[in-house]
């Protein structure tokens, strides 16, 4: 199909993420190695932010463009989605009648047109999995980069490996034969710090007070801003239990984080805690269990010393200050 088309269109789902964005980048890659002469465009309706800091950082941003029309077109791929209706506003640009070819890890629907031809493979975490078992029974040796591409592919679906198969691993250990880096594709999915926000880290961990709860540590500390991700940065350095307040004008912003061992053992949720600090302190809060905020107008020594005090009767044990 791909030896007889002259212009070949590739696209994906609406708010386009990482995998969807490198896949079909890496299908235009692959298509230009079977025919050199067709006119290749990847166009999606709009990628994700991640998708787009992705792609700028890897330098491939003017190979994938976001737009409402799709050009003229003999043959369509539609990559990291079967369904038509997940196509956004270019829905209506794809014809039924012309060749289409599917590349996708996702459930097919009654919408997946049924004369395509499909390579759908449930089981894969990414469509990156996909193309990859396809680039190997192809024998095609994708390229440093597009090995590249097709890593950070599976490790953003998978959520860096937290889930995959035994082929997923031999897949990646296989492009990293190819020349892909491990650690270049997880820093290239790490959004990075502001300034402010690294600066508002920092200061926390320095100006941390620190208690102890029975088995577990709790880290205290105030920041003038970002201080849900300075008690996220507590709980990365050790702490089981962190609140970080930061006083505005006539209120104080308490956020809390925990660490999942923490919540698991002691059932405690945050995101209740906050909202009954609030409750008693006339302030508004809530979340989740391992993080959660209150906006209070009270003092910061007030409000986390009624921090301190719910944690205590919680946990039916006394908080002790550390030296
Ligand atoms: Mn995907």
């Amino acid at each position: 199909m791909v030896k007889e088309a002259s212009k070949i269109v590739i696209t994906s789902h609406q708010n386009s993420d990482v995998d969807a964005v490198l896949s079909c980048f890496v299908v235009k890659k692959l298509i230009s190695k079977i025919n050199s002469t067709a006119i290749v465009s990847v166009v999606t309706s709009g990628m994700n932010a991640q998708a787009r800091k992705v792609v700028e950082s890897l330098g491939i941003a003017s190979e994938v463009r976001d737009g409402d029309s799709i050009p003229e077109y003999d043959l369509c791929l539609l990559v990291d989605v079967n369904n038509p209706m997940h196509l956004g506003s270019l829905r209506d640009n794809i014809s039924y009648d012309k060749p289409m070819i599917i590349i996708d890890h996702h459930r097919p629907s009654t919408n997946t047109p049924s004369k395509a031809l499909a390579i759908l493979d449930e089981n894969a975490v990414a469509t990156a999995e996909v193309l990859c078992d396809l680039m190997i029974n192809m024998d095609v040796r994708p390229s440093k980069e597009e090995a590249q591409c097709l890593l950070i592919g599976i490790l953003s679906d998978s959520r860096r490996l937290s889930m995959g198969t035994s082929k997923t691993m031999r897949n990646v250990a296989y492009l990293l034969s190819c020349g892909a880096s491990l650690s270049e594709a997880i820093a290239t999915l790490s959004i990075p710090m502001t300034y402010s926000e690294k600066i508002a880290r920092l200061k926390a961990s320095q100006r941390a007070l620190i208690y102890s709860l029975g088995q577990w540590i709790i880290a205290i500390s105030n920041v003038g801003s970002y201080e849900a991700s300075a008690a996220r940065a507590l709980v990365d350095l050790g702490a089981d239990l962190a609140a970080v307040c930061n006083e505005l004008n006539d209120e104080v912003r308490l956020c809390a984080r925990a660490s999942e061992e923490f919540v698991k053992k002691t059932g405690v949720h945050l995101g209740e805690e906050m909202d009954k600090l609030s409750a008693l302190m006339s302030g508004s809060g809530g979340g989740h269990a391992g993080a959660a905020c209150a906006t209070i107008p009270k003092g910061c020594e007030d409000i986390i010393s009624g921090f301190l005090t719910l944690m205590s009767n919680r946990l039916g044990q006394p908080v002790k200050k550390m030296d």
